[in-house]
């Protein structure tokens, strides 16, 4: 997989809906990306939302795509400028339709760089875990994503990231490798 060399990296996020793109993005950087109030009110996204974090001396700015089918056409208008893909795929339900629809996307767009998030690892046991990670090398088998790390990540309900802060958030964030 060609590594990404610039100081700043465009990262998007893909996957199917309720899989924790979302929570993921703030808890890497503290903000929540459903900006709008209906996004808010019904728990999903919508729309395109934006966060920022600066680590290791790279600027990340996350594009947060929405994962519901209907809403795929906002999902095309983030993803076309992104560096990198951020692949999210819930370790209790795995690969679901939206998973591959995001990430056939992302291939079309030529997308050549990312790696793949096992959340809600907190909700499963090893074995289904294990179950959910070769789901997603199939999925990525043959695509510049083949060699991607897979990694497993939880992250706090973002009512709780909210009234914790962000440091409690990034605390939470993506643990070690999956493999
Ligand atoms: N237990 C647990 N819940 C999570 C995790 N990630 C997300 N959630 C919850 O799953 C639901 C959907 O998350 P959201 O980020 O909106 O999913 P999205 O549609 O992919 O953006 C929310 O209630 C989150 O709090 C996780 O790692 N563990
Ligand atoms: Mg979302």
């Amino acid at each position: 997989m060609p590594k990404v060399e610039a100081r700043s990296v465009v990262i998007g996020t893909a996957g199917h809906i309720d899989h924790g793109k979302s929570a993921l993005v703030m808890a890497l950087t503290g903000t929540d990306p459903d900006r709008l109030k209906e996004e808010k009110a019904r728990g999903i996204t919508i729309d395109l939302g934006f966060a920022h974090a600066h680590v290791g001396g790279f600027d990340m700015a996350f594009v947060d795509v929405p994962g519901h089918e209907r809403f795929v056409k906002n999902m095309l208008a983030g993803i076309g400028g992104i560096d990198a893909v951020l692949l999210v795929i819930a370790a209790d339900e795995s690969v679901m339709p939206q998973t591959r629809e995001h990430f056939a996307i992302c291939r079309l767009l030529q997308v050549r760089a990312g790696l793949v998030a096992l959340t809600k690892s907190d909700l499963v046991d090893a074995d289904t875990l294990e179950l959910a990670r070769l789901d997603a090398r199939e999925l990525v088998a043959g695509s510049p994503l083949a060699g991607a790390p897979i990694v497993r990540a939880r992250a706090a309900g973002r009512r709780g990231c909210r009234s914790t802060g962000s440091s409690r958030c990034a605390a939470s964030g993506p643990s070690s490798p999956a493999r």
